[in-house]
């Protein structure tokens, strides 16, 4: 399979040429310059106003072994535009050739991690599942799922990536056990006899009839049994969405199944989430979250030799971010800022969010489980608006 091994990508072989020709021209010069290079964007998808970075753990790990220092956020950390995310130091022809794998590691993961962090906020407690695979490339998945687990999901749909995380794979019944079995009242009643009783018995109300006849059919089929519907209503159908929603509740209530409850999919994204939310118990989100837009980072030298140098456009100077741990509003400043900076207009101390993650090479950083860094992202988005 096309896909490089952790080793080509370490050695650098997955670099855009011109940093290996730059090398090449560098190193016949004999040419060493110690520089402070910044990782930071500039702007976020569609005007956002925060993201949430994801990769963190593959750069540090990248730059494992390389005679750098790196300032980074610790994976998960909120940020905004124009705020570094990592600061590395060391010659340059240390690291130039791993700044294409570099941020590759990261403007994919932190976009999805952000948009599932969206859909985390907009969703509030509801249950949030992603299951885009489908769209990209099957070897991403794993990787994909677990930006959309520490983005905030509470589930994910492939079997190798729930296992990864070490969370229980997601899912419902797909249309084709409707349709091969011949109508939902059948496959939620064979889904129930044969599936581990451990797993939610949710049906898919949407493949041959209306929403509404089909819930009740299924509720019908094994009462208390059922622990919820999904729609997965199709476009040509769609209308007003939370109409149908509501209407499936009322006939649900009527006949006494106020306990199964509504799970919605299909072309969900944040701001349908929040259309939908007064009667959905839950989402499948899929494509939005999996192939969620880039957050695009740029590496930009902003220090040679200790000397603040940095292209137009850009700041020079090794820097720092401060964050309020009251009023969490954070600011950009020099590496080495006037201490009284520490202190927030709001008269609470502010924290320093870039912190020292490589020493001369070795990863110092405390690398959080994949569950500690998804309690790290719920509990600043708390503190966010959407
Ligand atoms: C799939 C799934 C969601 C779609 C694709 C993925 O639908 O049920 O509706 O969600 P997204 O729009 O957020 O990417 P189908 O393939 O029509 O149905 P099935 O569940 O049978 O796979």
């Amino acid at each position: 399979m096309r896909t490089a091994t952790e080793q080509e990508i370490a050695s650098g072989k997955t670099t855009d040429v011109y940093f290996q020709r730059t090398a090449e021209i560098l190193t016949a010069l004999g040419i060493h310059r110690v520089v402070t290079a910044e990782v930071k964007a500039t702007s976020l998808p569609e005007s956002i106003p925060w993201a949430v970075v994801c990769g963190i753990h593959d750069a540090l790990r990248l730059l494992e072994g390389r005679k750098v220092n790196v300032e980074a956020l610790p994976e998960g950390t909120v940020f905004r535009p124009d705020q570094p995310i990592m600061q590395i130091t060391g010659d340059y022809l240390e690291f130039c050739t791993l700044e294409t794998a570099l941020l590759g590691y990261l403007c994919q993961q932190s976009g999805v991690a952000t948009k599932a962090a969206r859909c985390r906020k907009a969703a509030g407690s509801r249950f949030l599942a992603s299951f885009g695979a489908r769209r990209m490339h099957p070897a991403l998945a794993p990787i994909i799922d677990r930006a959309a687990y520490i983005g905030g999901c509470d589930g994910v749909s492939v079997v190798l990536s729930a296992e990864l995380l070490g969370i229980r794979p997601s899912g419902t019944m797909p249309h084709a056990l409707v349709i091969v079995l011949g109508d939902v009242a059948e496959a939620i009643k064979q889904f129930d006899a044969i599936i581990d009783p451990g797993v939610p018995r949710i049906a898919l109300v949407d493949t041959f009839s209306d929403e509404k006849a089909e819930a009740v059919r299924a509720a019908e089929a094994v009462g208390k049994k059922l622990s919820g519907i999904r729609l997965d209503t199709p476009g040509s159908r769609r209308g007003d969405m939370a109409k149908i929603l509501e209407e499936v509740r009322w006939e649900l209530n009527l006949r006494g199944y106020d306990h199964v409850k509504i799970m919605v999919s299909g072309g969900l994204d944040e701001y349908e989430i929040l259309r939908l939310n007064e009667f959905a118990d839950g989402y499948g989100v899929g494509t939005a979250i999996s192939s969620a837009r880039t957050i695009d980072f740029a590496l930009d030298i902003v220090e040679v030799e200790g000397k603040p140098i940095a292209k137009r456009g850009k700041k020079s100077g090794r820097k720092q971010v401060l964050r309020c741990n009251q009023c969490f509003r954070s600011v950009v400043v020099p590496f080495n800022y006037p201490r009284d900076l520490i202190r927030c207009e709001c008269g609470a101390d502010r924290c320093e969010l870039l912190k020292p993650a490589v020493q001369d090479g070795t990863v110092i950083a405390d690398l959080k489980t994949d569950k500690e860094v998804r309690q790290f992202v719920l509990d600043q988005l708390s503190r966010v608006e959407i």
